[in-house]
């Protein structure tokens, strides 16, 4: 069994969400909410189970295994329940969908982070029209990176026809730039992917809004 410490917005967790549902492994939830009283990632209970004050942290209670960082978590999951594969066997594809995965995960993701953010609104005193800018700057860079990737590797989804982690990490992206109503229309390949995974169950019952602490 698996409890899952997450925030509905948090496109890490939803990744995790993602990743849990395509393998069907049942879960149960521990709301973080990421906002209220300054923050419950910063509470003394949650801070001494995941010291980074983010969320996810997956608690796998067959193992006692707490875990944070969603890659990491994705990627114990797929060795421990490797049913649904998210990751090809061959060594070189599996290096491409880290690599797209990463693609956002590491470069576009923590740079427009709630944290990131306030921080740039808050000492270092930038107006919302810059901040938008800011988030609107590391999308792009990244989007513009991933579509050039999925020219050359996508088919239906980013990795040829079947779901990979490239995918769990691009849906809950694609997610938080609509929420700042980007405009995607450079992207195609971005947008048809991300229009055929809401398609998918998995990706549906992991979205924002469906979850139960939404609001
Ligand atoms: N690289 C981490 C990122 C985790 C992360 O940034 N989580 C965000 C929500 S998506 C968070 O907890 N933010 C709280 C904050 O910034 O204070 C992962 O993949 O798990």
């Amino acid at each position: 069994m698996y409890i899952l410490y997450g925030y509905w917005r948090s496109s890490a967790a939803y990744r995790v969400r993602i990743g849990l549902n395509l393998k069907k492994l049942p879960y149960s939830h521990q709301f973080v909410h990421l906002v209220k009283n300054g923050g419950e990632q910063h509470l003394d209970d949650y801070v001494a189970l995941n010291p980074q004050h983010l969320v996810p942290t997956l608690v796998d209670t067959d193992t006692g295994l707490s875990l944070s960082q969603s890659l990491a978590i994705l990627e114990y999951l797929e060795e421990k329940e490797p049913n649904s594969a998210i990751l090809p066997r061959d060594i070189k594809d599996k290096a491409i969908v880290r690599a797209m995965s990463l693609t956002i995960a590491c470069e576009v993701h923590p740079l427009n982070n709630l944290r990131v953010l306030q921080y740039l609104t808050g000492p270092l005193a930038l107006d919302e029209q810059h901040k938008l800018a800011w988030i609107e700057q590391w999308i792009h860079k990244g989007f513009s990176a991933l579509e050039a990737m999925l020219e050359q590797y996508s088919g239906t989804y980013c990795f040829g026809n079947e779901i990979t982690l490239a995918d769990i990490c691009l849906i809950p992206q694609v997610y938080n730039a609509l929420r700042f109503n980007l405009d995607l229309s450079a992207y195609p390949n971005i947008v048809r992917i991300y229009q055929h995974c809401n398609t998918h169950t998995a990706f549906i019952d992991a979205a924002p809004e469906n979850q139960p602490d939404a609001q």
